[in-house]
């Protein structure tokens, strides 16, 4: 096998985000840079020299490129096996099953998430370690470091694999394995839900739908609710992955899914309708003209958890990103069992999974998960809800309306900002940053301020800190504003901010969706002083 040591330059845009590195599609097709970016994974993490390493996309456009690229790479830097989902194909979820279930030493998910695909969208490249775990702070800041010092990249002189033909395939020295993406993940998910009581749902009447959005759990959606669950042919929608998904947006809220709002709102609605994102970690919920808040959710799922078979035993703990509604805390406290709160990002739950803390775990953004992966996981929680809804009769509005009356709601919305000129919006943080110490003691609209901070967040388990992960505000009724910057854009930046507002358990006078925050999104934009800053009168974008 003849590798060549390429003489490169690098490149200094190259430190990944809340979920790996995403750039504009047109930027990682430059000569160089995914082979820098690689490289610079390969020089930081030498295990992988003699190992196995997973790797697979979400399919968008540049996807089977970036797998032949890979494919060189990897073989240059004398890795052993490399496993690949047939088609190039892998769920983000399914990925992290695959590292753990194969004991690979890491993988390669290639995505952008719910960021459009295409020539002229994103694409992105994500390392995940050992543990099935998106790398932690630590060793994305030094494959950063060194992408910014790379001289060199190694790459084998092989054949591209066939992508298509299961089964082992050498390149060079190194074996290919291509495995099919569904298999293992779907007999992973027969081993958490109660598979009998859901076939039973599924195929007795109750009509549901889910949406693939043309991104990548179409086939895995096919193969579990029609395959295995006996669901009628027309229940996956839009379930054939494209590169450019369809000319869509694959984000499954409630914005820029309104086809399903405005579906589950026709008088014919069926009762259940879902719908996850590109790489299919995220999750929507809908019932018959009711949307689960992302924070709802998560309590609802532990709070019922004991009703599915994966879960019977209880749980461990729950966490939630630090920005995420304050739902869960209720149910932790009400089990007697933890309640980390961590930054935004799934990596800052993995160390929480993989050392036995939690069992489940959810971000407002749409994203909930299990100890069963260390990825979050979009068709899990359809499962979870549908088998929750088989056990109990009872309606997802039902479901929620219920848990609000035991527990209490907090009312979510999510106001995100785009500033075309990204200084415009670190302005707010930097002058929100400044008057920390001024601000308890003012009067909001609805209360005082109690508290105003930067928040820190100590892993309990490795003990590593990660500062300045948005600034939160509390006032004495209850509010809670969070300010944060976006790190998964890629132009521009956006300036999220999350209202958080505590509400009299089910009380039928409020909005059952975000808008029952009231005016917290008024007094946030001017606390933030964000039409000044940003020229922004009001958001543009609200979750
Ligand atoms: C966003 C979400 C965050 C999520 C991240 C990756 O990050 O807010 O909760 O973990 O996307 O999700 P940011 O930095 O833009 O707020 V995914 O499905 O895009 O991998
Ligand atoms: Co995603």
């Amino acid at each position: 096998m003849n590798v060549t040591s390429i003489a490169t330059r690098p490149f200094d845009d190259q430190r990944p985000g809340t979920a790996g590195l995403r750039k504009k599609t047109r930027v990682f097709t430059q000569p160089g840079y995914l082979e820098n970016f690689l490289q610079a994974v390969f020089d930081t993490v030498p295990d992988l020299r003699g190992g196995t390493l997973v790797a697979g996309g979400d399919g968008r456009y540049f996807n089977r490129e970036a797998l032949a690229t890979l494919v060189g790479l990897a073989a240059g830097n004398g890795v052993r096996r490399l496993i690949i989902g047939q088609g190039g194909i892998l769920s983000t979820p399914a990925a992290s099953h695959l590292i753990r279930s194969r004991r690979a030493d890491g993988g390669f998910l290639l995505t952008a998430s719910h960021n459009p695909g295409g020539p002229d969208g994103d694409f992105g490249v994500k390392f995940n370690v050992a543990s099935g775990g998106q790398a932690p702070e630590s060793l994305t800041e030094a494959v950063y470091q060194a992408s910014s010092a790379l001289g060199r990249y190694l790459i084998a002189d092989v054949s591209p694999p066939d992508l298509d033909r299961i089964g082992e395939q050498a390149a060079g020295e190194m074996i290919v394995e291509v495995v099919d993406p569904v298999g293992d993940y779907a007999a992973l998910m027969e081993r958490l839900f109660d598979f009998d009581r859901l076939r039973d749902l599924l195929t007795g009447g109750f009509r549901f739908r889910f949406d693939a959005l043309h991104a990548v759990t179409g086939p895995y959606a096919r193969d579990i609710f029609v395959n295995r669950l006996g669901a009628p042919e027309d229940s996956v929608l839009n379930g054939v992955p494209l590169p450019d998904f369809g000319g869509g947006h694959p984000d499954p809220n409630p914005v820029d899914a309104k086809h399903l709002v405005a579906l589950m709102a026709a008088p014919d609605a069926p009762e259940f309708a879902a719908a996850s994102d590109g790489d299919g970690d995220r999750n929507m919920i809908l019932g018959r003209s009711f949307a689960v808040s992302p924070g709802d959710s998560l309590a609802v799922l532990a709070a019922q958890a004991h009703r599915v078979p994966g879960y019977a035993d209880g749980l461990a703990g729950v966490a939630r990103s630090m920005p995420t509604s304050r739902a869960v805390d209720a149910v932790a406290a009400r089990l007697g069992i933890p309640c980390f709160e961590t930054p935004t990002g799934w990596r800052f739950f993995c160390n929480l999974l993989e050392d036995g803390r939690i069992d489940l775990c959810g971000e407002e953004s749409y994203g909930t998960s299990s100890s069963h992966a260390r990825e979050k996981d979009g068709l899990w929680a359809v499962l979870f809800w549908l088998n929750l809804i088989a056990v109990s009769g009872r309606s997802v509005e039902e479901l929620v309306r219920a848990h609000w009356t035991d527990f209490g709601r907090n009312a979510f919305r999510r106001h995100d900002y785009f500033v075309p000129e990204a200084a415009r919006a670190a302005a707010v943080m930097e002058q929100l940053t400044g008057r920390l110490d001024s601000l308890p003691g003012s009067q909001g609209s609805g209360g005082v301020i109690d508290r105003a901070e930067s928040f820190s967040y100590e892993d309990p388990v490795d003990g590593s800190v990660s500062a300045n992960q948005g600034i939160r505000v509390f006032f004495d009724n209850g509010d809670r504003i969070v300010y944060r910057l976006s790190g998964t854009g890629t132009s521009g930046a956006t300036l999220r901010v999350y209202l958080d507002r505590p509400v009299r358990g089910d009380d039928p006078s409020l909005p059952a969706d975000g808008a029952a925050v009231g005016d917290l999104g008024g007094q946030a934009h001017e606390l933030g002083d964000i039409t000044r800053l940003t020229g922004l009168k009001e958001p543009t974008g609200v979750i």
